[in-house]
């Protein structure tokens, strides 16, 4: 079997790879296919990373699985959110996302810099599969004061998980899988796929 990810982002993309290794299917990645990126205007991760897989199944006829996720920060009202991915404008890069999450933060109090990642991943047989599986996760932390840490991607720099009082940049790639909300969202998706195939 194989089954298109439907993403671009390549920390993603190397995440959910790990996580989906359990599956024995053939994955390939929308860009080894020349799927272009989907629109993603809907205010909800479910809607987005529905939207994301079903653009890639039309694209390649095959199944698909997306992920959209994103930094919820209590001090900004929910902010980045589902736009975490263009907080400093389309085409900023994780450096400029960091930066600016760090200014909108500075006056914010040790105990009050509460967020958490949030993660829904999605997987449909087919572009007019009526009963997609949906799996959600959520990987409750704060924000640092500075950047620290060389792995991950994105925020991860700057979200500590307070039971390791690491960020997730300091962890290593499993322990991250472990703890984040890609790791619950996706364990959880095999889980239920497990279920449809067999
Ligand atoms: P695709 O849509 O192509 O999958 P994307 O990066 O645009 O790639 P999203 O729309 O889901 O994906 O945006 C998610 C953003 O949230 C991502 O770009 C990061 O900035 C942030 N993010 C999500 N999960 C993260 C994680 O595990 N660690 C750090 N940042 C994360």
């Amino acid at each position: 079997m194989r089954i298109v990810l439907a993403t671009g982002n390549t920390g993603k993309l190397k995440e959910l790879q790990r996580l989906l290794a359990a599956l024995e299917v053939e994955l390939i990645p929308q860009t080894v296919l020349g799927v272009e990126p989907a629109e993603e205007p809907a205010p909800t991760f479910v809607e987005n990373a529905l939207l994301k897989a079903r653009h890639a199944s039309l694209r390649t006829g095959l199944p698909a699985i997306a992920d959209d996720s994103g930094l919820v920060v209590d001090a900004l009202g929910g902010a980045p959110g589902v736009l975490s991915a263009r907080y400093a404008g389309v085409g900023g890069d994780d450096a400029a996302h960091n930066r600016r999450l760090l200014e909108e933060l500075a006056d914010v109090a040790d105990g009050e810099r509460g967020a958490r990642f949030r993660c829904a991943a999605v997987y449909l047989s087919n572009a007019q599969d009526p009963v997609p599986l949906i799996a959600e996760g959520v990987w409750e932390g704060h924000i640092a004061r500075s950047a620290r840490g060389a792995g991950g991607f994105g925020y991860d720099p700057l979200f500590i998980d307070p039971c390791l009082g690491k960020t997730s940049a300091e962890l290593s790639d499993e322990e991250k899988n472990q703890r984040s909300h890609r790791g619950q969202a996706l364990r959880a998706l095999v889980s239920a796929l497990r279920t449809r195939l067999s």
